[in-house]
């Protein structure tokens, strides 16, 4: 199997995006910019990733821990309406917001100003996947004219490169700007040939500075006020850097120095050198599928082939390998070592207040986020989420202490910039709810499980513990004496009391169980690892015999609180209770069938009322079917959201636009052709007949394995394991299997049905082959 199965993948239109949802993403995960490809008329809209309104700040309400006693009264008492009340007034962050995303402004092209004469034909714009680079092109006069636009990691710089195919054929003026929003500091004209825009955000936030800086070869160029105006040029290119605070000492020097060592090198080297970097980490996975049915529209633009794909009820399976291949390109575009994480936008916003601020919600969206970073062999982008997470210590440690008296540390729902960790907003069926980092903390613990680096398990195992800390002691005995958390909520689910009341605070929801469940499993098997404190491995484990296991209803469903309440809104977006399912590993088909059924007969009853209608639960969801080895459906709720939850430029639609679900659905098409959650290697656990025939190669599994597959009608033609680390490894696969290394079959022993275990060795990639 080789990794060239992809060549090709790229967005294509045949006109210029009239719209910010139909431009296109190109990133280095701290510098981001939406490319609209007008002709005449260039936008490209710039955020850079710390960019954020308004400074650190402490927010803690000083009356909460004084109150906490009534409102676990009140709870327990189900007098929810009182306990809300009091919750509001004194558990809500002082004041009630967190800080928002702003983005940076714009760099808007004008081309041949003046010239009124011009026609456009033959237009073409594209993002090619393959070398993260979007190029405009088109004819006017018998002329072709080029354009190619990418965001370098290397560089840290956006370059903006024009030409045609005549000498002397460039001419336009250049100008940075904020727009209407009036937000800008100013804009110099420096030189000759750059321009400089900067300014501060307010309220102790950071200040910004962006540079343009500009090179033209042939023809004349000069500054004129705020614009840099170039004639008759041979090729004109644009270095665009930008920087803020809170990274940089002095924005302004940084990105003149940055834009100015970028410009004295040849664009070919600058290319050749973005290219090399980003396919280190997009070519190692490739995906292949062929089915029966399958039609790939040959119209060349990606916004009627998504229209198409449920027009003439085929499949269109090159637009699934694009969707998938596109989630990655866009987590390597948002998140890189050394930038922010993918907020919920990634990192491209255009608005000065965005939705939900564009921060990161962490009772699902962030995580989800991060669900394809180590499956889809993108690891190192895991990374500026781990940094954020040992940022929110300190806030959490004090979100611990002072709001609950607790050990070790916590968030809730929200975090931003500054790793704040106290509640956001002051929504009910959100807010009040402290297992945010606990949430955040298993991502340690993954990337571990899949990578096997147990120096950075050692370095930051702490964390994993403090968030199990601070739930030990956050812990208080339900009516049945089990161990429950209180206050909490189901996010973001009601339930309506016998007595008719309804609420959502809670004492002891299922998927605060299911979480500490997880966490604490995840501490005990860090705690074998690492040696460090038997006392803590012992209260959790403790703590772990007293938690309320998963329970089922008088309907066969999963219980969502720890009665079996009615709930208010039965199709609702968030599916807490099902996160044993996934991301959790508590309950699976094999190992506990009855509560599996369980999760699917609420999955049904969730799609039943309408479920799924935004694109983060509809990607959820093809996790679940995936995770319930239920290819079909998983490929259902995969089409359902191309068709109600996708955007022209393939982004995800909440709606509005929110990145979650682009990651999150291609998390679950991985999930649908190899699982690794449950002490083995799964084999094409979910494949839908629609996708008989094809192949995977470089798929992520936990216990440090390089996966990759092949399959026709339905069944594994062979699969290759590539481990990192020596030691035995259970496969899972419905057809009987050999095991090779090179031309050596090697032993193996059968555990049961369908699970053979063979002992592998570092960097010895064995064969298997149905027998
Ligand atoms: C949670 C979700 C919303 C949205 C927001 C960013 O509150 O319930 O649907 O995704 O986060």
């Amino acid at each position: 199997m080789h990794n060239n199965e992809n060549t090709g993948q790229r967005l294509h239109y045949h006109k210029p995006a009239s719209e910010w949802n139909e431009a296109l993403p190109i990133g280095n995960g701290i510098l981001g910019a939406m490319v609209f490809g007008n002709p005449l008329q260039e936008r490209i809209q710039l955020n850079e990733d710390s960019l954020w309104y308004g400074g650190p700040r402490d927010r803690h309400n000083p009356d909460a821990l004084a109150n906490l006693p009534e409102i676990r009264r009140l709870i327990f008492a189900g007098q929810l309406k009182e306990a809300e009340q009091l919750a509001s007034l004194a558990l809500t962050g002082t004041p009630e917001s967190q800080r928002h995303y702003q983005p940076l402004g714009d760099l808007f092209l004008n081309l041949n100003p003046g010239d009124r004469s011009i026609q456009i034909s033959d237009y073409e714009r594209e993002l090619d996947l393959e070398q993260a680079v979007v190029r405009v092109s088109y004819m006017s006069m018998g002329i072709t004219y080029y354009r190619e636009v990418f965001a370098s990691y290397p560089d840290q710089v956006i370059i903006v490169r024009l030409w045609a195919d005549q000498p002397g054929m460039i001419s336009l003026t250049a100008r940075l700007g904020r727009e209407r929003w009036r937000y800008l500091g100013g804009i110099e004209a420096l030189g000759g040939d750059t321009l400089l825009m900067g300014g501060a955000t307010g309220d102790g936030g950071v200040t910004y500075h962006a540079a343009l800086t500009c090179r033209s070869e042939g023809g004349s160029s000069r500054t004129l006020g705020e614009h840099w105006i170039v004639e008759s040029a041979d090729t004109v290119t644009l270095y665009l850097s930008a920087a803020t605070t809170f990274r940089q000492s002095d924005p302004r020097a940084y990105c003149l120095e940055v834009g100015t060592v970028a410009a004295k090198r040849e664009y070919s080297e600058l290319l050749a050198g973005h290219i090399i970097d980003y396919r280190e980490l997009y070519s190692r996975v490739s995906l292949n599928l062929q089915g029966d049915n399958n039609t790939t529209q040959q119209t060349g633009d990606t916004a009627q082939q998504l229209a198409a794909l449920f027009q003439e009820g085929k499949d269109d399976l090159q637009l699934i390998t694009l969707y998938f291949q596109y989630g990655r390109y866009l987590l390597i575009s948002s998140s890189r070592p050394g930038s922010l994480p993918a907020n919920l936008q990634g990192i491209w916003n255009d608005q000065m207040l965005p939705p939900w601020d564009s921060k990161y919600t962490i009772n699902i969206n962030t995580q989800m986020n991060y669900w394809l970073a180590e499956s889809c062999n993108l690891s190192e982008c895991h990374e500026p989420l781990f940094d954020l997470i040992e940022r929110m210590r300190i806030s959490g440690r004090a979100t611990a202490e002072r709001m609950y008296d607790c050990r070790g540390i916590a968030a809730h729902h929200n975090t931003d910039i500054w790793a704040d960790t106290a509640p956001q907003d002051s929504y009910l069926p959100s807010t009040y709810w402290p297992l945010g980092l606990a949430w955040l903390s298993l991502h340690l613990w993954e990337h571990y499980e899949f990578t096997q680096d147990k120096v950075f398990l050692e370095k930051h195992y702490a964390t994993m513990r403090d968030s199990a800390r601070f739930l030990l002691d956050y812990l208080v005995e339900g009516p049945d004496r089990q161990l429950v958390t209180c206050p909490s909520v189901s996010p973001e689910n009601t339930y309506i009391l016998p007595n008719g009341e309804s609420g959502v605070l809670c004492y002891g929801s299922s998927m605060d169980n299911q979480i500490m469940h997880a966490l604490f499993t995840a501490c005990i098997e860090a705690e074998v690892l690492l040696n460090e404190d038997s006392q803590f491995r012992e209260e959790l484990e403790t703590a772990l015999g007293s938690l309320m296991p998963p329970q089922i209803g008088k309907h066969g469903r999963l219980l969502e609180w720890s009665e079996d309440y009615e709930e208010k809104e039965p199709g609702h977006r968030h599916i807490s209770h099902l996160f044993a399912l996934h991301p959790g590993k508590q309950i699976t088909p094999q190992s506990t069938p009855l509560l599996a059924n369980a999760a699917r007969s609420s999955l049904l009853h969730r799609l039943d009322s309408g479920g799924g209608h935004t694109g983060w639960s509809r990607a959820w969801i093809i996790n679940f079917w995936a995770r319930l080895h239920d290819g079909d459906e998983a490929y259902a709720n995969l089409l359902a959201l191309l068709q109600h939850s996708t955007l022209p430029n393939l982004f995800d639609n909440h709606p509005p636009f929110q990145i979650d679900g682009n990651f999150g659905a291609a998390a679950g098409i991985t999930e649908m052709l190899l699982q690794s959650h449950a002490g083995e290697l799964h084999l094409l656990p979910a494949l839908p007949k629609a996708w008989s025939s094809g192949s995977v190669a470089g798929l992520r599994a936990r216990g440090g394995l390089t996966v990759s597959l092949g399959w026709k009608d339905g069944r594994l033609l062979q699969a290759e394991l590539s481990p990192t680390h020596s030691g035995s490894y259970r496969i899972h696969c419905s057809s009987p299997l050999t095991v090779w290394h090179k031309d050596k079959q090697l032993e193996w022993s059968q555990v049961a049905e369908d699970i053979i275990e063979v002992k592998l060795k570092a960097g010895e990639t064995v064969l298997l082959l149905p027998s």
